[in-house]
């Protein structure tokens, strides 16, 4: 791990997609402070505005730096750890790509769900995104089951990493919108063995102990 001159600040909501900076922080034992901030900031936390500009989380301030892309973020948290895949391992590039996909291709429709049932007023709720956002995701996490259809435990490299984390929030984030039932066996049998890591039950008590 690169040596920190000042301790990082994470910004978070719970179980938002910041959850996979702190779990990367719990797996990883780095020193944060953390502030928990309620959801959604650009409605209820005008403080942050200064921090963050986009009123998004993660927010991640280090050495007067702000970072926002939680799968970019995990990285920085990852680095020098086992939960990173060096250039020399020969699934390196299928880990980046995992990285990017997290939010990009795999977060994206369930973010257009959460939207419609939860975040929304209920008269500007609508049932029709929400089935066609979550057939879009479940077309997409077919890529999930094909990559652990060899038996494998995790998604690279032989062993837990932050791509294990950031695609395992996606999923995370599906069962908590009653759309895990598009996940394949597989993936739902991957997606227990990462919630029954002691990382993600301390991230996940953390940020309730606040
Ligand atoms: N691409 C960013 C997305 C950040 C993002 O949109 N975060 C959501 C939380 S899940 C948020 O802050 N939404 C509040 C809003 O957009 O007002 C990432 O990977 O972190």
């Amino acid at each position: 791990m690169t040596s920190q001159t000042t301790r990082a600040i994470l910004y978070h909501c719970a179980d938002a997609r910041s959850l996979r900076c702190l779990w990367a922080v719990e797996e990883t034992g780095i020193d944060v402070d953390l502030h928990i901030l309620p959801f959604p900031p650009r409605a209820f936390a005008p403080d942050y505005r200064p921090v963050n500009p986009l009123m998004t989380v993660p927010g991640w301030v280090e050495d007067g730096r702000l970072m926002t892309e939680s799968a970019a973020i995990c990285e920085r948290i990852a680095e020098g750890s086992p939960l990173e895949v060096q250039r020399s391992e020969a699934d390196y590039w299928d880990y980046r790509n995992w990285l990017h996909r997290s939010d990009a291709t795999l977060t994206f429709p369930l973010a257009i769900m959460l939207r419609y049932t939860r975040v929304e007023v209920p008269e500007r709720r609508l049932a029709q995104a929400v089935d066609d956002y979550k057939a879009f995701f479940g077309g997409r996490a077919k890529s999930i089951e094909a990559a652990l259809g060899d038996g494998r435990e995790w998604l690279v490299a032989g062993r837990f990493t932050i791509a294990d984390i950031v695609i395992g929030y996606a999923a995370f984030l599906a069962t908590t919108l009653k759309a895990d039932d598009v996940l394949g066996e597989k993936t739902k049998d991957w997606l227990a063995r990462c919630m029954a890591r002691d990382g993600f039950a301390r991230a996940r008590a953390r940020q309730q102990a606040r």
